[in-house]
Parts: C-alpha cells; sequence; structure tokens
C-alpha cells in the first residue's frame, strides 16, 4: 500500500486525486507545515530536502517531486485518461505542459507564497509577490492564447492530468481574478472542476489559497520561515 505524506497547505491534493481517480488505496500522514514539521527530524529522516509531498510506494521507496509522483501514478497504473501512454502523439504536448507547470509556474507559486526567501528586506516582500503573480499570469496568458486556439483542454478535446494541474495552481494563485482576465482557462477551470472527483480538491484549495493569503496579511516577514 502506498503511503502519502502531505496536510494543509501544500500540494498533496494534486496526488490524492491521481490516487482517488486510480481507486489506489493509501495512507495519508499529514504533516504541519505551517508549524515546521517538514523540518522534524523525523520527516528529514523520509525526505531529507524537507519538502512535502512525499509518496511512499509499496516497495518502500520516498518519492518526491509532485509532478513526478502524478506522472509515476498514471503509468505504474495505466490511468490512460489521465496520461497519454509512451508512444502516444499526444504525449509530447501533455510532457511540455506538465514540465511547464512544475519548473516555471510552480516557482514563480513558491516566490509568490514565500516572497520573504527572496527579499533581503522585510519592506520588499509585497513587491515580491506581486511580481511573482505577474510573472505566473503572463504565462497563464500564453496558456490562455493555446488554450483559445487549441482548447478547451491542454489536449484539445482530450482531458489529461495536465489540466487539473493547471487548474490547482490557479485556485491557489486567485481563481476568480484569473478566470475574469483569462476567458479560455475559465472554461478549462469549470470543465475540470466539474468532474466530481476534481471538486472538493479545488474548492479545498481555493479555501486554502483564501485562508493563507489572509495569513500573508497578519504575518508579513513570511507564514513559514
Ligand atoms: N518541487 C517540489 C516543491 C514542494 C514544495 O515546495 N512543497 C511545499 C508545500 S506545497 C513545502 O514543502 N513547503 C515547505 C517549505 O518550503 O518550507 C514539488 O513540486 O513537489
Amino acid at each position: 500500500m502506498y503511503i502519502l505524506y502531505g496536510g494543509d497547505f501544500t500540494r498533496a491534493p494534486l496526488v490524492q486525486w491521481v490516487l482517488g481517480e486510480g481507486n489506489i488505496a493509501y495512507e495519508l500522514r499529514k504533516i504541519d507545515i505551517l508549524n515546521g514539521e517538514h523540518r522534524s527530524p523525523t520527516f528529514l529522516a523520509i525526505n531529507p530536502s524537507g519538502l512535502v509531498p512525499v509518496l511512499i510506494t509499496p516497495e518502500g521507496d520516498a518519492l518526491y517531486e509532485v509532478a513526478a509522483l502524478m506522472l509515476y501514478l498514471a503509468d505504474r497504473h495505466q490511468l490512460r485518461e489521465l496520461a497519454p501512454q509512451l508512444t502516444d502523439p499526444d504525449r509530447g504536448q501533455f510532457l511540455s505542459a506538465v514540465f511547464h507547470i512544475a519548473s516555471d509556474i510552480q516557482s514563480d507559486m513558491k516566490r509568490f507564497h514565500f516572497p520573504h526567501r527572496f527579499s533581503l528586506r522585510s519592506e520588499d516582500n509585497a513587491g515580491i509577490q506581486e511580481l511573482a503573480k505577474t510573472l505566473v499570469l503572463s504565462r497563464l496568458n500564453v496558456m490562455n492564447a493555446r488554450l483559445a486556439k487549441s482548447g478547451p483542454y491542454v489536449l484539445g478535446n482530450r482531458f489529461s492530468l495536465a489540466d487539473f494541474y493547471l487548474s490547482f495552481w490557479v485556485a491557489y494563485l486567485d481563481r476568480e481574478a484569473v478566470c475574469e482576465r483569462f476567458p479560455s482557462i475559465a472554461t478549462l477551470y469549470t470543465l475540470v472542476r466539474s468532474r466530481p472527483s476534481a471538486t472538493p480538491y479545488l474548492d479545498e484549495t481555493e479555501q486554502m489559497a483564501a485562508t493563507y493569503a489572509t495569513m500573508m496579511k497578519d504575518k508579513p516577514a513570511g507564514v513559514i520561515t
């Protein structure tokens, strides 16, 4: 059986959603990142990088990097709807979108949520957060144009986990503002959210985003050090 280390204010729901889509049994172990549990000796023994989520495979390997976890599960359990197979021509566009979200959108979101880690002076934090948001929006602008031309999903008429992955970060950024500005992303978000398996996770993520935004206002020097 799989074990997933996740918890509130983490991206673990992305993995939970894939596990749910595949009816794959797992145990969720919550890590309290607000109180620094991800830096505890116990968690660092599981993942020395101190990052959540971590998936323990039935063989006992500890895997991290959320995009890798989603791809690994989809491939290993042959969740064909979620990920085009290795020789499928759509695999290229699929990987391109997934890696773009993983490497560019997620790293800008890191600056958005942890601006204090990228600034030398606390008075710069708000500006760094704003700049990070602008960067994510510029990437979403490109995605929106592409979806307008050949959507409604990342792979045209074909749904994949790339759509849920994108929707998750839209929910974490500012779903209302993003959807108002980018109609094709709004269409994609509505389609993804209408999937019964996705609705609770996206609703929860919107709530987490709102709560985290409030915490950032209360603790401008950084919610998590
Ligand atoms: N590249 C990693 C990043 C993981 C990550 O940053 N996780 C956050 C929670 S969503 C975390 O552990 N934050 C704690 C910290 O940065 O101190 C991934 O995509 O899985």
